[in-house]
């Protein structure tokens, strides 16, 4: 799967070569490019944003160089993804749908944003990661390679993804490690049993009491 981003600061994105997701990127069973804008300014300080028409504070983002950014990363399939507390909220659901694309597009503002006639031009679908305001959607946009790139085959062990979090809808299962007993607290019985049918119906039980407790609104 190929992740093409647009942005103005592409060494935040330093991150990803971290752990998982650098490890899949030296795999190459994913492609992160990050293309910096500010590389498609035609201005001789390489300017990319201006102030605001009708006034007001900040500055916005100037259509024709994120335009170019754009036109040079382009394919036919490409779907692009603008990250924005105005777009729809990112879910696991979403996440699985995304990881069915070839090529996305994520388009990344910063400061007050990027000019509308650009956004209605290119932008296919507006995700938000959640309702509160960050300074760019650069880390958003970090949220959406790493959570879509778990779907990409090779990324994760055959089984994680069928095991975790909201796989069943539910929240996953308390898990436990050596020692036996720590400060006093032993690890459940059953989990020491050897019995995987009653492990596994102890698990179930689990999810379900702690989504009631801790979630409900997951199980509406
Ligand atoms: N989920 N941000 C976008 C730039 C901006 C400013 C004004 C439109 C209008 C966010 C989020 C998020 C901050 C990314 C503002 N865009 N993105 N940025 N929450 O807060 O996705």
């Amino acid at each position: 799967m190929r992740f093409d981003v647009l942005t103005l600061f592409p060494e935040m994105f330093d991150c990803l070569n971290q752990s998982i997701i650098g490890r899949a990127v030296e795999k190459e069973l994913i492609d992160i490019n990050l293309v910096n804008i500010r590389y498609f300014s035609n201005n001789k300080h390489k300017k990319v944003d201006d102030t605001p028409y009708g006034g007001g504070s900040g500055m916005v983002m100037m259509p024709d160089v994120v335009y170019r950014a754009f036109q040079s990363v382009k394919t036919k399939k490409a779907k692009v993804v603008y990250m924005t507390p105005q777009g729809k909220k990112l879910d696991q659901k979403k996440v699985e749908d995304l990881s069915k694309q070839e090529h996305l597009i994520i388009l990344c503002g910063h400061y007050e944003g990027i000019d509308q006639r650009v956004l209605d031009k290119i932008v296919d679908e507006e995700i938000s990661i959640g309702d509160y305001v960050l300074t760019g959607g650069e880390i958003p946009a970090m949220v959406l390679i790493d959570s879509v790139s778990r779907y990409v085959k090779g990324v994760l062990k055959e089984d994680s993804i069928k095991e975790e979090s909201f796989a069943n809808g539910l929240l996953e299962y308390p898990q436990y490690t050596r020692p036996e007993a720590f400060e006093g607290e032993k690890v459940p019985d059953i989990l020491l049993s050897g019995n995987h049918q009653n492990i596994e119906k102890w698990r179930k039980e689990k999810s379900l009491e702690i989504t009631k407790k801790k979630r409900p609104d997951l199980l509406k």
